[in-house]
């Protein structure tokens, strides 16, 4: 089994226990194995009492409300990276490969728990912490900087140069997602993962852009 796989694995089990009652305020822990990761689990306060760079904020409490409880976890992987591939080619690797190495990469998983029930959601990795304002979080991480910003070219603006983690949720108000990506983030330059209201656009001059921010989570991203 793959160390991608097996972290989905253990992150889905984490995913049947964590409940709103489960989640304290102030969940967040940083792990320092030889695998960074980062690990949070956080419900949701209002965003006049956003705690610097801890813990989850609202912006919108019809869409995410106080009650809703988030995770997100991320996966550092150090492996080398065998040539150009393609993500599936990425994971058979992971699964098959010679060399008994995963993949270098960024592996992120989020669960949402209690949000609007089906309802499309563009969530992203932001660069700055939350904060009282929906802006506060400053613009999308992206490996490859645009030098144009906001950046809305595909070129940039897209799911492998960015961590995109958009979800549909279900009747009951949950959802899953997880990316992984060739890259590191750069120590510091990742600080949350923000959800808007409606999902990511990937046309030219649109791209990345999904409506206002209704919710963020600050995440140490290693
Ligand atoms: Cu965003």
């Amino acid at each position: 089994m793959s160390l991608v796989t097996a972290a989905a694995a253990a992150l889905a089990v984490s995913m049947t226990v964590i409940s709103p009652a489960a989640a304290a305020p102030s969940a967040t822990a940083a792990d320092p194995s030889p695998n960074p990761t980062a690990f949070v689990l956080e419900r949701f306060r209002p965003a006049s009492q956003a705690q610097g760079d801890r813990g989850a904020v609202t912006y919108d409490s019809a869409l995410v409300p106080t009650t809703a409880v988030a995770l997100v976890a991320e996966l550092r992987l150090p492996g080398k990276w065998h040539g150009e591939m393609r993500d599936h080619e990425m994971r058979e690797q992971g699964e098959h490969g010679k060399h008994g190495m995963p993949p270098r990469g960024t592996f992120v998983f989020l669960a949402l728990r209690g949000v609007e029930p089906d309802h499309h959601f563009g969530i992203h990795v932001h660069t700055r912490p939350c904060g009282t304002r929906p802006d506060s979080s400053g613009p999308h991480y992206q490996n490859m900087k645009d030098p144009e910003q906001p950046s809305t070219n595909p070129k940039y603006a897209n799911p492998r140069n960015e961590m995109w983690l958009d979800v549909t949720t279900n009747s009951r108000g949950d959802a899953r997602a997880k990316s992984l990506v060739k890259w590191h983030f750069r120590a510091g330059e990742a600080r949350s993962v923000v959800i808007h209201e409606h999902g990511t656009s990937t046309h030219q001059g649109r791209a990345g852009m999904a409506g206002d921010r209704v919710a963020c989570i600050n995440v140490p991203f290693k």
